[in-house]
């Protein structure tokens, strides 16, 4: 089983369903965040074959899916990769907060992981970086992440997540 640089732990998959959010804005970034969380996954014993990759326009349009998906009750955790670059314009903060936050929210609203595999960057330089370069694999950090935290849920008391899109949580 994978065992996530620094955490010392063994993260098991096996059994955890996940499912993938990428924006395609910039996918010679995103697309390598979802290799490297592909791959992560089945380093942690998860068939990537198994794993529903749902491609959005752009960071923007993240939330809205992932919180279908995690409201589902088909997934135990949702993976978002993204990756927004700042220009000389104010759209990297429109497009970047919201993201975070609506990432936040359907993981609030919905008791499932929602995790925030989307980079945030000043230029393209530090986002190369961070999807398979110098600095690691953003994308695999996310998948580590969704695997330890849909674990973690389960081993907490209260309801499970999942909850359709009728549940006012
Ligand atoms: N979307 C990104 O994912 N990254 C960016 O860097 C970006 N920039 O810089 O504009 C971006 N814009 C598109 C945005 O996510 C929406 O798709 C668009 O505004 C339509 O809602």
């Amino acid at each position: 089983m994978g065992e996530y640089a620094g955490s010392g732990e063994a993260l098991d998959g096996r059994g955890v369903r996940v499912a993938v959010v990428a924006g395609r804005f910039n996918d010679h970034v995103t697309k390598p965040l979802l290799e490297g969380a592909m791959a992560w996954l089945e380093e942690c014993g998860i068939d990537p074959a198994t794993v529903p990759v749902h491609w959005v326009p752009g960071a923007f349009e993240i939330p809205l899916v992932a919180r279908r998906l995690a409201g589902s009750g088909t997934v135990d955790a949702v993976i978002c990769l993204g990756a927004v670059i700042r220009g000389d314009t104010a759209h990297f903060d429109y497009v970047a907060g919201p993201c975070a936050y609506g990432v936040a929210r359907a993981a609030l609203d919905t008791g499932v992981p929602v995790v925030f595999g989307v980079l945030t960057t000043d230029d393209l330089r530090q986002a190369l970086d961070r999807a398979g370069g110098c600095e690691g694999n953003k994308g695999a950090e996310a998948a580590a992440t969704a695997i330890e935290m849909a674990t973690l849920l389960r081993s907490l008391p209260g309801p499970t997540g999942g909850a359709g899109p009728e549940s006012t949580r």
